[in-house]
């Protein structure tokens, strides 16, 4: 795996539905994010925070609430992340709300198109994000972002990889999904997204479901994965603006981010929707920085 990783700060909450997800890129350093990474060997390089425009707290127009912003922010980041993978480095992003996935991913896809590798994403989630203007109860863009990287959503954010669409859905796997919309529920079968839901988990394990998740990937594969703190049980990780009850445990997260860096082939993630404000003492970014640690090789188990 790249040893060489680029910390990048997008600092917003544009996207969401409530505020403080903006102070997520600090509270991971403030955990210890780049010496805990550096304790394993990697050169970690903190590029900072990209800067956008605030959040003016305005009701949906259209379906979409901020939509310039959102534009604005996801137009930085596919730079930021484009550059630093044509630098041959790992690009992690700090988070900000999830709508930032689609300036992330969109510029992995097209550094994938560059280089001819095959693009795996990995989005582990408690939702779908797979919500369209239509089909949104909120207009939050942060419910859209797979959709989007998919064609589906407005110009200015589809074509910001400078190709639609951006991503295929049969490229994707999501793990951890629980709370899916009506609508959304429809569409995400319409579209054939792979999702290994909590139902799934539990009657399969999570070994059997990253088993499944990580199979066919090859020497030619770029894995990203996306990873929303909102994936985690409440339980461990209540600094998210949207908890929903019922996921992964700490050791079922542990082994799955286990799993994903047995296959040695991440090369790029997001670190998404930690959110300060709602956080107890920065439990949930240390929670975070804990399975950060454990896609990177860290074992807890004795293992040669
Ligand atoms: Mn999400």
């Amino acid at each position: 795996m790249n040893t060489q990783i680029s910390l990048i700060g997008a600092p917003t909450d544009i996207g969401a539905g409530m505020r403080g997800a903006s102070m997520g890129p600090e509270a991971l350093r403030v955990a210890h994010l780049t010496r805990t990474l550096e304790s394993h060997g990697l050169q970690v390089q903190d590029r900072g925070n990209l800067t956008g425009p605030s959040n003016p707290w305005l009701p949906p127009a259209n379906g979409y609430r901020h939509l310039d912003e959102v534009v604005a922010w996801n137009q930085s980041l596919h730079a930021a992340v484009y550059a630093e993978l044509q630098l041959g480095r790992l690009p992690m992003v700090l988070g900000g709300d999830h709508c930032l996935g689609i300036g992330s991913i969109s510029a992995v896809a097209r550094h994938c198109r560059d280089t001819g590798k095959n693009l795996r994403v990995l989005w582990l989630d408690a939702h779908a994000d797979f919500n369209t203007n239509s089909l949104t109860p909120s207009g939050n863009l942060h419910g859209m972002p797979v959709a989007c990287l998919c064609g589906f959503g407005p110009e200015a954010l589809i074509e910001i990889g400078g190709q639609v669409p951006a991503i295929h859905a049969k490229w994707v796997r999501q793990i951890g999904i629980r709370s899916v919309d009506q609508g959304e529920k429809r569409f995400v079968h319409e579209q054939g997204l792979e999702v290994f839901d909590m139902r799934f988990i539990d009657e399969m394990g999570m070994r059997a479901t990253m088993e499944q998740a990580l199979s066919g990937m090859d020497d030619n594969t770029h894995l990203h994965v996306s990873f929303d703190v909102d994936f985690l049980d409440p339980a461990i990780a209540p600094g998210v603006g949207t908890t929903v009850p019922g996921g992964p445990t700490y050791r079922e997260a542990q082994l799955c981010m286990e799993m994903i860096a047995d296959t040695g082939r991440m090369a790029s993630m997001d670190v998404m929707e930690l959110n300060p404000a709602l956080d107890e003492r920065n439990r949930t970014a240390e929670v975070a920085v804990d399975l950060i640690e454990s896609l990177f090789g860290k074992s807890t188990l004795m293992r040669k």
